[in-house]
């Protein structure tokens, strides 16, 4: 096993690295090997206060420029990340050891970048006529200033990508909080930052626990939260930001339905599922397709591939290029996902047909799991309803479309649904019926920066992406002229 170089960490503060904070310090430990890598400095409540402070100052700079240099400020830094894309890989797999294949979300970070350095210099208002007079309603979407981005360590860069980007390209300065489990491709973003010319402060990179991030959300200073996480963790972020009444978009968790209906190609259907299901970052992600629906009469044919591609998989070292699995996040996450495992055993909430132990050998030291596949399971029990975000995953069988959608809904979740079909008309039909905030047709679940993402139901509020995307850091105010 490749063991991990020991990393910089500290905070990014108004352009300074900040390697002293009265949050303490976090030994980050890496899954692969379960050895520290690094010891991560933590933001406490006066680093945030220092960070909301540079930010105010840089988000009036970045302001006093014009919008074509903005816009080009945008551009040079997508075009240093491209150039640091390898190193972003790598420190993503430093993060959270997934697996190198996998770990190229930097490239998302370019293209939200590029994307939406577009909008900098778009349009944004609109104006109405008042009904009884020849005065004008000139209505303006003005950025909220500084802006706080907490994100999960799962997907620290790709959630940089999609909020981070449009958040610069509507006017905010940003306080980005990864994860302690997960600072690093963040801290060197950060950097990136600094390197091209923004604004000192304009994104400030400040790695924190539980404290940290609640001191973050009760900042008056901080005018708007994107929160990524678990649904746990919101509740809490939600409390805290009542306080000042700060507005929250919230990117929460999944329990994501695959429906292959008897018409899908099943060879393709089960590559997709095996990857979108358990083998994707180790069923560590929301988009994870933890729930596959199959009809009835393929229902065998396709399990059989299905379970035989996950038993294929190739796991181990994630810095080798050939690996597709690699360990879960911590020992705290083994005991949890084994613990589910062993209740949906002993409550017979299903058949279990692959994995469902640990793995040992040179893969001892590490947090390896491995990839569990349990089929006829009950859409009731708690294996089915609850996100276990880890390598887990439910197969059932359905008789009928009606009964698909109705399965595929009955759960508090509403992030991804999955539909593997050839008939167009079906897809149609029943991605209009899902409730979920976004469908994949015969599709894995590439996030785009023109598609708009988020959830329906207990999966969240408030999107990333797209216009929609941009406006959630745009506030509207309405100027009324006297003509
Ligand atoms: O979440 P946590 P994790 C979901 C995923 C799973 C969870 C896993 O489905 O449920 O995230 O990520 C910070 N005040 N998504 O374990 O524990 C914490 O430090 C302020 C959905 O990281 O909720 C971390 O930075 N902040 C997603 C962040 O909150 C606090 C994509 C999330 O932590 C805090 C990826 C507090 N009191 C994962 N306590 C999607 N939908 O796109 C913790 N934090």
């Amino acid at each position: 096993m490749t063991s991990a170089p020991t990393l910089p960490a500290g905070l990014l503060i108004g352009g300074d690295r900040v390697n002293e904070s009265s949050g303490g310090t976090h030994s980050h430990i890496y899954p692969a090997t379960g050895q520290p890598n690094a010891a991560v400095p933590l933001a406490g409540a006066a680093e945030i206060d220092r960070a909301v402070a540079s930010a105010w100052d840089a988000h009036r700079e970045w302001m006093s420029l014009t919008v074509d240099r903005r816009r080009d400020l945008l551009i040079d830094l997508a075009d240093a990340v491209h150039e640091n894309l390898d190193e972003l890989a790598r420190l993503n797999v430093h993060d959270y050891a997934v697996p190198i294949t996998f770990a190229g979300t930097a490239v998302l970070l370019e293209r939200f970048l590029r994307y939406f350095a577009g909008y900098v210099d778009k349009p944004h208002g609109a104006s109405t006529p008042v009904d009884w007079s020849f005065d004008v309603n000139l209505i303006e979407r003005e950025p909220y200033g500084v802006v706080g981005v907490i994100t999960p360590w799962n997907g620290a860069l790709a959630v940089t990508a999609s909020c981070v980007a449009p958040a610069l390209a509507a006017g905010n300065a940003v306080l980005l909080k990864p994860s302690e489990l997960a600072p690093l491709a963040s801290l060197r973003f950060g950097e990136l930052c600094t390197q091209v010319g923004l604004p000192a402060g304009l994104v400030n990179v400040v790695p924190a626990g539980p404290e940290g991030g609640e001191a973050l959300v009760r900042h008056p200073g901080i005018r708007k939260i994107h929160f990524t996480g678990g649904d746990a963790t919101a509740r809490k972020v939600l409390q805290s930001a009542a306080v000042n009444l700060t507005p929250v978009v919230a990117e929460l968790g999944g329990k994501s339905a695959n429906i292959v209906f008897d018409d899908a190609d099943l060879d393709a259907a089960a590559m997709l599922s095996a990857h979108q299901g358990p083998l994707m970052q180790s069923g560590q992600s929301c988009a994870c397709a933890s729930r596959v629906l199959v009809h009835e009469s393929v229902y065998d044919a396709f399990v059989e591939k299905f379970v035989g591609i996950v038993e294929a998989s190739t796991i181990g070292d994630p810095l080798d290029p050939a690996v597709v699995f690699g360990p879960v996040i911590s020992q705290s996450a083994v005991d949890r996902i084994l613990g589910v495992i062993d209740e949906a055993v002993a409550t017979g909430a299903g058949d279990l047909l692959a994995g469902g132990k640990r793995l040992g050998g040179e893969l001892a030291q590490g947090f390896y799991l491995q990839p569990t596949v349990f089929g006829d399971v009950d859409n009731a029990s708690a294996l089915a309803q609850s996100e276990t975000f880890g390598p887990v995953v439910s197969v059932m069988r359905f008789r009928d479309e009606a009964e698909a959608v109705r399965i595929a809904n009955d759960t508090p979740y509403g992030l991804n649904a999955f539909v593997q079909t050839k008939d167009l008309g079906r897809a149609h039909r029943v991605a209009r019926r899902l409730e979920a905030g976004s469908v994949w047709i015969n599709k894995f679940s590439d996030i785009s920066p023109g598609g708009p993402y988020g959830g329906y139901k207990q999966s969240g509020f408030g999107r990333t992406g797209g216009l929609e995307g941009l406006q959630e850091f745009l506030q509207i105010k309405n100027i009324r002229i006297a003509m």
